[in-house]
């Protein structure tokens, strides 16, 4: 897929020290790259309904992390999806009579408009999941030789060998590792969030599926041996994250509502498909909320960052009032966050326009180290809140050092991708 135009990214003198962040399987600060090269995957939009504030703030937070790996002096890589057919899709379709590979099409430029708005980096590889249905195909082609997943047929026998094939998550003894979750909290979260743990004929009610033959009047593939469908969402992201990054890779990522049973099956996936390892470490962004409850598409009660444009406000705003909260961190959006992040935005700007301003050497040295400490944006706001209160202060006063408001300029556009 094409991604969107990148954002420039100023150059900082000397570099940032190692990146740390908190790894939600294990709750431990971690280094989060372990070579020259940092990889990250960071799960991709669904893209029936426009960008909200949620999505926003979760592309914000591992834009932190990539911004901060090429500060630290990696070479990083970062692929995401977009899944671009999928049962919420392809319903919204349905139920507003247009049709689903056009919804696809036009929310997705959407999102890239939304997010080239925001300044966030695109992924290196940028993969939708029809673009990789027959790759995808084969892994499920493979988990079935592994003896790994097994097909569920019709009870009227209508599948003819070729029924919906499910991984059999009894071969993968790590399963459970990723969210550390009880079985029962396991099958709760697995029937909240797409699964079918009644479906008849599953070895294990938490059993994913992973290719869905064709019903009528759904898009289908041709699978070769599984016979014409589609593929489930979790071996989606395992083989496309396989794909861009090869396994094992550093990190994986998106809101913490993806922890299970997403990223727990898309690693068990992963794991089976390359006898080894999938993500070597995961990370969580935090709920937005709106009025006491998650903010999501199904839900419909939204902020959507294409109509706060829309509205004339400036996206600098947008950004910088949600990284007025720790990634990790669930929060409600309200109208106080953005006028609190315009009259930032304003006092920032006028800091760095005068001549000269207090040395900035100890504000550059103070955002890496918030960010290194698990991307600690609102830390990071207050070195510069701090370096810019002096600079109005001393303002049309002596005692500045020449330069500095560019350096400052440059932390915050490099950094935390607020251009000023
Ligand atoms: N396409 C799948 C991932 S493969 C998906 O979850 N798409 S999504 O459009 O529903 O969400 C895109 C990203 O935004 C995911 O990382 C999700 O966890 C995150 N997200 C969704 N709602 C919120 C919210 N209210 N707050 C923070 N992040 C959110
Ligand atoms: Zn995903």
């Amino acid at each position: 897929m094409l991604t969107w135009p990148p954002p420039q990214i100023p150059r900082l003198p000397g570099r940032g020290g190692p990146i740390r962040v908190r790894d939600t399987s294990t709750g431990e600060l971690v280094v989060a790259a372990t070579g020259h090269t940092a990889t990250v995957y960071v799960c991709g939009i669904t893209p029936y309904d426009a960008t909200h504030l949620g999505h926003a703030a979760t592309y914000i937070a591992f834009d932190l992390l990539v911004r901060s790996w090429r500060d630290a002096g990696h070479s990083v890589r970062h692929a995401s999806n977009v899944t671009d057919v999928d049962d919420p899709l392809l319903e919204r379709a349905l139920a507003t009579g247009v049709d689903w590979r056009d919804l696809a099409i036009e929310q997705t430029a959407l999102f890239a408009e939304d997010m080239t708005a925001l300044g966030v980096i695109p992924p290196d590889v940028y993969t939708g999941a029809v673009e990789s249905v027959f790759t995808v195909a084969q892994a499920v082609r493979d988990l079935l030789a592994a003896g790994a997943a097994y097909r569920v047929e019709e009870p009227d026998g209508t599948g003819h060998g070729r029924g919906d094939v499910y991984a059999d998550l009894s071969v993968d003894p790590d399963l459970g590792q990723v969210a550390g979750l009880d079985r029962d909290e396991m099958l709760a979260l697995f029937a909240e969030r797409g699964g079918d743990p009644a479906r008849a004929g599953k070895r294990d009610p938490l059993d994913p599926l992973l290719w869905r033959r064709e019903r009528p009047g759904e898009p289908s593939w041709d699978g070769g041996e599984l016979g014409s469908g589609r593929p489930g969402w979790h071996i989606e992201c395992a083989v496309i994250a396989r794909d861009g990054l090869g396994l094992p890779f550093d990190v994986q990522g998106g809101g913490v509502d993806l922890r299970f049973p997403h990223h727990e099956m898309s690693t068990s996936h992963a794991r089976l498909l390359d006898s080894g390892q999938g993500a070597r470490l995961h990370m969580h962004a935090g709920m937005v909320g709106l009025d006491g409850e998650k903010m999501s598409k199904s839900r419909g009660n939204l902020v959507l960052v294409s109509r706060l444009r829309a509205l004339g406000e400036n996206p600098m705003a947008i950004r910088l009032a949600i990284l007025a909260h720790h990634y990790a961190s669930d929060w409600e959006w309200t109208d106080a966050d953005l006028e609190r992040a315009r009259a930032r935005l304003d006092r920032w700007q006028r800091a760095v326009s005068g001549n000269g301003g207090p040395d900035a050497t100890a504000t550059l040295a103070a955002v890496r180290t918030a960010l290194s400490t698990d991307l600690d944006a609102p830390a990071a706001l207050a070195a510069v809140d701090a370096w810019a209160e002096d600079a109005l202060r001393a303002d049309g006063t002596a005692s500045t050092a020449i330069g500095a408001p560019g350096v400052v300029a440059r932390t915050v556009n490099a950094l935390l991708g607020v251009r000023l």
